[in-house]
Formats: structure tokens, sequence, C-alpha cells
């Protein structure tokens, strides 16, 4: 059936949902037939691989999906990091449908809607100290470019103008726009638009070494050295050219990268030092992820903004957000009251649908203590993390909070495809991995239980062991 031809009776494979049936999150959609995949040119994936042989999610309910042709799959990544309070939560469900039947669209460019600041004051509840400021965008991607040119015009507003220079971080991600593209250090995502990225950008290194902290449990010991690297860059570009330092608190894109004990501070020390700005993007950290409602908490050091995503809607609806230090606003809140301070936003910022959905979920996150379930099950997650070591090719293992990683040594000449054939006999088997080159990720919905930890543990085992 050619997807592109309306037909003229009622489709015999498409049924609309009844917004009344307590069951609407249980309909299963329709598979498309083969060559009806070609339409659609997907993110991040090898596109020929996949619709040769296509891995189709059809439904999802509390800890799981369901495939096109009805089989059960435990998610142990929460969707791509993003569904903290499991799937299929009718609250969220009624809260935008009811926001839709009320108000579907209102602008926030010289105009606002009510439940946009009820929103950013309840973000400001949850928030480290002094980070009461909220500007809302779509994505984790716009939530970074957002930060960057804050910090930028920041400088600029304090008389600093010349502070542009950002510093990322080898192996960081941030996003694919042009900045978090630019500050991010993931290889394969830069070498395309190498000519087009960014100037004034440098890199700290990253803070994977296994040679002295393979199968550390939680936070390695060894590398708060490593921060002292931004001195290194301050004195070769000198203080007055930095606007800001950008790094996520874990990395979870390049393979779940840990900052070591002390690093996090030292790298807030430094910035002090010198007038830079902090940005920590809490795109995967923030709502709960490590046990806290942001990885700032958790590591108890406060960046000057944090840019975050993915959990703010718990993956329903696309929303992110900026939290800023009251200090960043307020050099913006000068000049004429007529003028516009920053030029900047977006036509769906703070759109009606995504605030429904955020507050539905912090009222979830609440409700069942969710922001703080991860560290209560640390422990318990560690150990079974840990009990994959000694499985072929692991060479090593990565926890924080309900974070995990397994890292496989790569075949000669193949980087990656070890780890994608696990991935792919888990799925087979009923759990959903992810990976990213030769590292398995884990990172399951908040709500989950211990006998789901030990089917995701065992499951992962038993690949590991039957993939050469
Ligand atoms: N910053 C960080 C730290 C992220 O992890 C982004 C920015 C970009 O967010 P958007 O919403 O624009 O995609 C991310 C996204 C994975 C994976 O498997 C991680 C992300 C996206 C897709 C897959 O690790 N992180």
């Amino acid at each position: 059936m050619n997807l592109f031809i309306i037909p003229s009776g009622p489709s015999p494979k498409i049924t609309s949902p009844d917004p009344k049936d307590p069951r609407m999150n249980a309909r299963i959609t329709p598979a498309p037939a083969q060559g009806e995949l070609d339409a659609f040119w997907m993110p991040f994936t090898a596109n020929r691989q996949f619709k040769g042989n296509p891995r189709l999610l059809a439904r999802a309910e509390g800890m799981h999906y369901w495939t096109d042709d009805g089989r059960q799959v435990i998610d142990a990544v929460a969707g791509l990091w993003c569904v903290n309070a499991g799937h299929g939560r009718r609250e969220i469900t009624e809260a935008v449908a009811q926001q839709l039947g009320t108000m579907e669209y209102a602008p926030a460019f010289q105009m606002g809607h009510p439940i946009a600041f009820e929103l950013a004051n309840r973000l400001v509840g949850i928030a480290p100290p002094g980070m009461d400021r909220v500007f809302f965008t779509n994505s984790g991607s716009e939530s970074v470019d957002t930060a960057l040119k804050i910090a930028i015009a920041y400088h600029r507003a304090r008389g600093q103008g010349q502070r542009t220079r950002l510093i990322g971080r080898e192996r960081g991600y941030h996003g694919v726009g042009f900045g978090g593209m630019s500050v991010g250090g993931m290889v394969n995502n830069r070498k395309l638009f190498s000519g087009a990225l960014l100037p004034s950008v440098d890199h700290l290194p990253h803070t994977l070494d296994l040679g002295h902290n393979a199968f550390s449990r939680g936070l390695p010991h060894w590398g708060m050295h490593l921060a002292n690297e931004l001195e290194r860059l301050v004195a070769l570009h000198d203080a007055s050219n930095i606007a800001a330092v950008i790094v996520e608190p874990i990395a979870g894109s390049a393979g779940v990268l840990l900052p070591p004990v002390g690093y996090l501070k030292r790298l807030r020390e430094i910035c002090d030092k010198h007038d830079i700005l902090l940005i920590f993007d809490e795109v995967i950290t923030g709502f709960g992820r490590i046990g806290k409602p942001f990885a700032a908490q958790a590591f108890e050091v406060t960046p000057d903004l944090m840019t975050t995503a993915k959990g703010l809607t718990n993956g329903a609806i696309p929303m992110g957000a900026v939290f800023s230090q009251r200090k960043i606003y307020d050099a913006f809140m000068q000049g004429p009251e007529s003028a516009i301070e920053l030029f900047h936003g977006y036509t769906y910022s703070a759109h009606p649908a995504a605030c429904a959905a955020a507050l539905a979920t912090l009222g979830i996150y609440q409700r069942e203590q969710l922001l703080t379930r991860a560290a209560a099950l640390s422990s318990e997650w560690q150990e079974a993390v840990h009990s994959m070591r000694g499985a072929p090719h692991v060479i090593d293992i990565r926890n924080y909070g309900l974070i995990g990683a397994v890292e496989l040594e790569p075949r000669a000449g193949k980087p990656g495809a070890r780890a994608f054939d696990v991935f792919l006999k888990c799925f087979e088997r009923g759990v959903m991995v992810r990976v990213t080159g030769d590292t398995i990720a884990l990172s399951p919905p908040l709500i989950i239980e211990s006998a789901q930890i030990a089917q995701i543990v065992e499951t992962l085992a038993g690949a590991i062991r039957d993939t050469a």
C-alpha cells in the first residue's frame, strides 16, 4: 500500500483512538509494509540495514514496549533516556488532551499563558540553589544552543563582549545544532561538518581511562587532575576571551563517561577564578536519573546555566528548559524597559501542550518520589551490573545512579560490531538496550523493580556470552 494515496473509504488498517477508552495506550498500531519504510529518512540510524530488517515498536506501558508483532520488550533505556516515569502515564495523556481542548497554542513572544509561568515556578522549586530563571526550548539541542548564546550575550551585557570562546570536552555530546556540535567532541558527529563548526572553540580532555579506572564502582577515584587542563586552555587563550565551559556531569551518548571524584568541583573553582561561566548539560542526568533532581545537586556543584530536556515531559511531548542563575538574567535587565533583552526564542517555546505534559510529569515524579528513587536503588543496581564482570570480551563496567555501561573489546577492524550484535540479541530476547560504539548503555525508567533489574542483567549477560 502506498502511504501517499489516501483511500476513499475507511482504512481497514487504521483505527482512530477513542480518548475515553482507558486502554487508549494499549492499541497496537498497524505495521507499515516493506517499501512503505522508504520515505522516512531516519535519524542516527543505518537506514538501509534497518529497513532491511526493521524493529518496530507499537505500544508501550510501564516498563515495557510491545513490538508490532506483539512481543513484549522490557525498556532498559527509558526510550532514549527520557521516559523516567515509565510509559503510558495516563495523567500526562489526560493533561495534554485537556490542554489541547482548552487552548492548543499560544505565542510566548510578547504574550504569555498561565501554565508557562506555573511550570517555570515549579521547576525553580526543584532546581539547584539560585537557579531561578527558566528559558523554554523544544529539545536538548536547542537548550544547548540557547545556553551558549546566553553565555556569550551575558558577557557582552557586562561590557566584556570579547568573551566569545567556548570550551567543550572530547567525547562530549551536546546535540546536533551548530553550537552543540562545535562544543561536542564526538568525531562522527563533527567530521562531515568540520569546516562549518564554530571557530572559537576548544576542548578539554575526556575523563575515561580504563588503565586507571576499569571496573570502578560509582565515581572513579583517579583523574580529578584532568580538570586542571582548563587552566592550560586559559593560559593559551587568556580568560578575557573565554565565555563558558560546557560539560555533561555524566556523559551519556559517548558511552557513559563518569567524572572522577572532585573533578567537577575543580572545574567550578577554575571557572570562578577566571569569571568563566560553567554550563552543565543535564539533558540526560536531569530529572532523577542519578538520585537527585539534577546532577548539580548529587555532586554538590552548582553551575551558572543548566540545560535540560528529555525527562522534563517524560518524553511525551518535545520540550527543553535552560535554567539560569539569577545574576545572569539580571545582567540582561538593563536599558529601557520597552527593549527586548534577548533576541532569541522559538515559536514553540513554552508550548501549552508541552507545559501541560511537564506539569503532569512533575506531579508524578513528586507523588511517586521518583526524583530520588535512583539513589535508593543504586547499590542494588551497582551489584547487578557489576555481576557481568568476567563475561567474554567485557573490558569495563561503569555505573552511577540508575545508569550502567558495559564496554566490550572491539572486534579487530570492526568497531561497534560486537556491541551491535549484543543489542540485536537482547532485543530478540525481550530487552531493549542502547549501544554506542562498543559500549552498551543502560538507563531504565526510574520505576524499575528488582525482578526487572535481574531480567535485564541476566538477558544482557547471556547475550554477551552468546556473541563471538
Ligand atoms: N545534550 C545531551 C547531554 C544529550 O544527551 C542532547 C544534548 C540533545 O538532545 P536532543 O533532544 O536535541 O536530542 C542530548 C541527547 C543515546 C542518546 O543513546 C542520547 C541522546 C540522544 C539520542 C540518543 O545516548 N542525547
